[in-house]
């Protein structure tokens, strides 16, 4: 009875091991590596409840397989995220997918969709970071050249009002500028303060300049040949031959003394609505850069004008003792300045009764001939001699070019002097 029984519990025993290891061999047959991972959960239906999407996916992976399990609940997208990215987001949102690598093989679908999402926003965030920013720097930009814009203005609104010229127009500048800028930092201020460093001219360069701006009426104007120098006047010749003529010497009447010293011939002496010398040092302003054209003009006692055109024309800086160059003659009144090798103005420096810089050993040509001008040993031209009234005798100290007039009427012995001479430049492109 004992035995019998025994053999029984046995057999059930063994009934009951058989069936357990069948039932676990079909499950490892089914799920072949969710087995694998020590501790990891089966991959089972029955230990969760999956959405049905999820399972027919299929565990395609020990990484899947825990996310099946672990996965919360989809959160609760905003719906300005939810929307369709358009244009950059795209492209962001591409440049995301393709970092991430292939969709296929990393991480399930729904994963890469939410990561990609918050790689969207994070994206998206950073770029309206970085455009608030741009928005703001363009804002304080805009807002220093509207009050640069606006000092400047009432700068010259004030000038024009007080009827005062530059020097007047710079103090109120300043003073608008530093009240209307306190709040602003002392680098800025500086910039404001000093327009004209930045190569801006408050007064046209010349003459030309003046006209290529419509005007068309000769007389005196305000112009600016270098920046950061005092603006002067000068008279414009905006009709011959185009205009646009700055008059660096004009002889009319008679009226100015042009025998005068190096500091006088330096800054100009006369009238600009009459006879008057520019200014050795506003010639060299004017002529100092580009390639600029001489043009002179000469009337005779009979109402006869003949002119001088020299297209390369320059004066050099008082280091250089202003230095003449005046090449590339045209005219029909002769090249007296190149008149021959003893009498060749060209190159020549400038000379005035009180400093000699002429090639004439024996004295000063300019004491002798009563002018400053850009002697040679002496001359075979001289715009800047003393007014006569046609023939007079004596010194050949009169206004002379030598290539109309001959120096001495040999039957009278007689010298010639113009009753009109205009000497005026422009650029050569005009
Ligand atoms: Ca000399």
């Amino acid at each position: 009875m004992k035995l019998s029984s025994c053999l029984c519990k046995c057999f059930y025993l063994s009934f009951l091991l058989t069936a357990l290891l069948q039932e676990s061999e079909s499950l490892n047959s089914d799920n072949p590596e969710c087995s694998q991972g020590e501790g990891d959960p089966p991959c089972l239906s029955s230990l969760v409840a999956m959405p049905l999407p999820l399972l027919e996916k299929g565990c395609d992976g020990l990484g899947s397989c825990r996310l099946h399990i672990l996965m919360p609940e989809e959160p609760v997208i905003p719906e300005e995220i939810q929307d369709v990215p358009t244009g950059e987001q795209q492209m962001e949102f591409k440049q995301v997918m393709k970092y991430a690598g292939d969709p296929n093989k990393q991480g399930s679908s729904k994963a890469r969709t939410l990561m990609d999402r918050l790689s969207l926003v994070e994206t998206k965030v950073l770029s309206m970071a970085s455009s608030l920013q741009k928005l703001q720097e363009e804002s304080r930009l805009n807002l220093n050249r509207l009050e640069e814009q606006l000092n400047s203005l009432v700068a010259l609104l004030l000038g024009i009002l007080s009827g005062c010229k530059l020097p007047c127009s710079e103090s109120v500048l300043k003073s608008s500028i530093l009240d209307l800028g306190k709040e602003h930092k002392a680098e800025e201020t500086t910039a404001l303060l000093e327009p004209s460093a930045k190569s801006e001219h408050t007064y046209p360069r010349d003459c030309a300049e003046i006209r290529k701006q419509g005007i068309q009426d000769n007389g005196i104007y305000t112009i600016q040949p270098i920046p950061l120098r005092q603006p002067f006047e000068a008279y414009c010749d905006m009709v011959t031959d185009g205009g646009g003529w700055t008059m660096i010497q004009r002889r009319l009447d008679g009226t100015v003394d042009f025998n005068r010293t190096w500091q006088e011939y330096k800054k100009g002496f006369g009238s600009l609505q009459g006879e008057h010398w520019l200014g050795n040092e506003h010639l060299h302003s004017l002529t100092r850069l580009g390639q600029h054209v001489l043009r002179i003009e000469l009337e005779d006692w009979h109402g006869v004008k003949r002119h001088a055109i020299y297209r390369k024309f320059k004066v050099a800086s008082e280091a250089n003792r202003y230095r003449l160059t005046a090449r590339e003659y045209q005219g029909n009144a002769g090249n007296a300045l190149s008149y021959s090798r003893n009498y060749n103005h060209d190159h020549k420096c400038f000379t005035t009764w009180d400093i000699d810089n002429d090639n004439y050993s024996m004295g000063n040509c300019g004491t002798y001939y009563g002018a400053g001008w850009w002697f040679d040993s002496c001359l075979a031209a001289n715009l800047n001699g003393k007014y006569y009234h046609g023939r007079y005798n004596g010194v050949t100290n009169g206004i002379y070019w030598g290539t109309w007039y001959i120096l001495i009427d040999k039957r009278t012995n007689q010298k010639y002097s113009f009753k009109k001479v205009e000497m005026k430049t422009r650029p050569v492109n005009f």
